[in-house]
């Protein structure tokens, strides 16, 4: 495996030289975060970014993302210009010789989350999704004063989005999902790249969305639309680990993506489910679907087992610790892009390297 970090460019306040220096840290995973959604990627500009990582002497050991747009998801008529735009960019991908390309089909919002401050008991702060604070979120969808993870899209774009979708149900949307695979997997093989899908986070509809990349079997089922080993997956253990149904089963799922040949990208994060012991709040005051981030080694995800599913199966693709809290002088510096500082996820990717040599032996 490559362990890896993500780095958001020239603008992300932690710098490569850091990344560098965390133990074990290889690759770098990252996008070409300045060109517009939509617009296609040329082969120079992630030459030009590849080059970058590697004069810091990393490599550039996969793309996370290339945005999938609203007009793809929805089945519009604009679709077959934006999937050529988008084969575009993974042509250019391929042509910088970067093998794999993360991306998701999640409608409206990429990951989401109540809180991007919880406090933990220990001092630090954590992101958190809270059923009951997903009112005040859509309020604020409605008022414009949007949460910074949801600032891509005005008010008006939101509305008009909102009412686009509610003719989607979630069969529609895996037939546009589908179409989608149809034409972008036959890119990706011709440009020798690898397709890696992330699951929706959290696993499930939010605000009456259709979400349908909820699971280990819609993994499965994503694999077989198209039947093609660059039509692969990201095992994101934080996304799916959030579903209680879901969590014990992990490894195996792992395992069996691993061995179908379809595991192209991982990332390893914890979550506990607000009510069970690494949180140790009552269970009866929070039930149901709450979960907080919490430090890679605590949580309710066995990642220990996930690693060992992986390298039985022989793994050897990038892998990356994923959002840490922010602690120590993190905490307090509005800088720092929640999820994504620096300290916490090099403690995950040292935490993550131990384990990954523990079962080596
Ligand atoms: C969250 C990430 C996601 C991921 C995209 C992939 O931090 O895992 O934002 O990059 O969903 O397209």
């Amino acid at each position: 495996m490559v362990l890896s970090f993500r780095w958001y460019g020239a603008s992300d306040p932690v710098p490569l030289d850091a990344i560098r220096q965390i133990p074990g840290v290889r690759g770098v995973v990252s996008a070409l975060h300045d060109v517009p959604p939509g617009e296609a990627w040329t082969a120079d500009a992630v030459v030009a970014l590849r080059q970058r990582v590697e004069d810091a002497g990393l490599t550039l050991s996969c793309i996370e993302s290339i945005p999938v747009p609203e007009g793809i998801k929805l089945g519009t008529g604009a679709r077959e210009r934006l999937v050529e735009t988008w084969c575009a960019s993974v042509e250019a991908v391929g042509a910088a010789g970067v093998p794999v390309v993360c991306y998701n089909f999640m409608p409206v919002f990429d990951w989401t989350r109540t809180s991007l401050h919880r406090p933990m008991p220990d001092g630090s702060e954590a992101l958190a999704y809270v059923e009951g604070e997903l009112a005040e979120v859509e309020e604020a969808l409605a008022s414009g004063g949007l949460p910074g993870w949801m600032d891509a899209h005005s008010p008006d774009d939101l509305r008009r989005l909102f009412a686009a979708y509610a003719a989607v149900d979630p069969e529609r949307m895996w037939d546009h999902l589908g179409w989608f695979l149809e034409r972008a997997v036959p890119a990706a093989e011709a440009a020798g790249v690898k397709l890696a899908l992330h699951p929706d986070d959290p696993p499930w509809p939010l605000f009456g969305l259709p979400r349908v990349v909820t699971s280990a079997s819609a993994f499965d089922r994503v694999c077989d639309l198209v039947d093609s080993p660059a039509n692969g997956v990201t095992f994101c253990t934080g996304s799916l680990g959030a579903d209680p149904a879901q969590v014990a089963g992990l490894s195996a799922a792992a395992a069996r993506l691993a061995a179908r040949g379809r595991l192209h990208f991982a990332h390893l994060r914890n979550v506990a489910r607000l009510g069970s012991s690494a949180d140790q709040v009552a269970e009866a005051e929070r039930p149901g679907r709450d979960f907080t981030e919490t430090a890679h080694p605590d949580g309710d995800v066995d990642l220990g087992a996930v690693i060992a599913a992986l390298q039985g199966a022989g793994f050897d693709g990038p892998l990356r610790p994923d959002h840490g809290r922010q602690i120590w002088s993190e905490r307090d510096d509005p800088t720092v892009r929640p999820g994504y500082g620096l300290f916490d996820r090099a403690l995950g990717a040292t935490y993550l390297l131990g384990l990954w040599e523990a079962h080596a032996r």
